[in-house]
């Protein structure tokens, strides 16, 4: 033995992962007018997706750790399992576009255990978040290392304009799967969630895959614990919002006269986090030109978390111009995985 360095394959040349100059990216000023309209809408809202500066996904991915929020284990069971499956039913797919791609985590697991043949493969990644976008680009990178040829685009925009800008390139370029993991679907309403499938089916070639995870209806207890947990890191979550606007629009909310609340609506089968006002209070937002009185007891809803039957979403997807491959279900933690095809 002449030296402990063993002879291996040079490692595939790391790639840089590439930011798309084109996408649109979500700015300051459609920040304040969305605050603005929504929050004198009555009731008063605020949208989810504004839950994501560096704070809150810092807060998202703690909140994925919680014992009592089972999403993210249950899905990653499931790619973990099934991603050989899924990479051979999808068609052994060379491109993977991935909306709202968070941590990365979901995207490098499935190609992980799915990956078949050592072709190149090109990821893209669609988010708001600048710095989940520099998380995921970071790890996904790292499949370089263990012989996953990875190119990777990423794009800081929403899931429309991500999409438009990762399918700018012709389809031809080679069999794709668009991913919508993590029940990013139960943001939207049900008219909403429609229509936003659809919207992707149009973008999609006929034949090309895409795979959504949705988590499914269960029980009451087990619903509101994930959505209020014992440590109060959804709560914080929650709450950063009011922060965020504090601190990106100078506003004056008084985070601590707030309350987290989750609710189970059953009738709308959706879980909705309000924050309710502790105190009839005086709010006031220059940069979105607001200044209103909020009631003791009012509530601004911030988000609504929609949960499915398996049935509910094959037929969904069927509605919008998909088939169904397979669907791939976690009974304990109640959460499936399906793999449709555009007709
Ligand atoms: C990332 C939208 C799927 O609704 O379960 C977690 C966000 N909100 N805890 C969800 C969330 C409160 C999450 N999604």
């Amino acid at each position: 033995m002449s030296s402990g360095q063993d002879h291996r394959e040079l490692p595939m040349r790391q790639r840089q992962p590439v930011t798309d100059p084109h996408a649109a990216q979500t700015s300051p000023e459609q920040f304040a007018s969305d605050v603005q309209y929504y929050l004198t809408l009555n009731p008063r809202q605020l949208p989810s997706r504004y839950f994501y500066d560096a704070l809150g996904s810092a807060l998202f991915e703690a909140i994925c750790r919680l014992p009592w929020y089972r999403v993210t284990r249950a899905e990653l069971r499931l790619l973990e399992a099934h991603g050989r499956e899924i990479f051979e039913r999808a068609g052994r797919p060379t491109r993977l576009v991935e909306l709202g791609s968070g941590s990365g985590d979901k995207l490098a697991t499935l190609v992980e255990s799915g990956r078949s043949g050592a072709g190149p493969l090109d990821l893209h990644l669609i988010d708001v978040s600048p710095s989940a976008l520099v998380v995921s680009s970071r790890a996904l990178s790292a499949l370089n290392d263990v012989d996953v040829d990875v190119r990777i685009v990423t794009h800081e925009a929403s899931y429309e304009a991500g999409l438009l800008e990762a399918t700018r390139e012709a389809w031809g370029a080679g069999p794709t799967l668009v991913l919508f993991l993590g029940s990013n679907i139960g943001n939207f309403d049900r008219p909403g969630a429609e229509a936003f499938l659809r919207g992707i089916r149009a973008r999609l070639a006929r034949g090309a895959a895409f795979l959504i995870g949705a988590d499914l209806v269960k029980g009451e207890r087990e619903l509101l614990l994930a959505y209020d947990d014992p440590l109060g890191v959804t709560a914080a979550f929650n709450r950063n919002l009011l922060a965020r606007i504090n601190r990106e629009l100078g506003g004056d909310f008084d985070i601590e006269r707030f309350a987290h609340r989750a609710v189970w609506n059953r009738e709308e089968s959706r879980v909705e986090m309000h924050l309710v006002s502790l105190a009839p209070q005086r709010v006031r937002v220059p940069a979105a030109e607001i200044d209103f009185t909020i009631e003791e007891h009012e509530s601004i809803w911030t988000e609504s978390s929609y949960k499915y039957q398996p049935d509910d979403i094959v037929r969904t997807l069927q509605q919008t111009g998909f088939e169904c491959v397979r669907q791939w279900i976690d009974a304990g933690d109640g959460f499936a995985l399906t793999l449709v095809k555009a007709v």
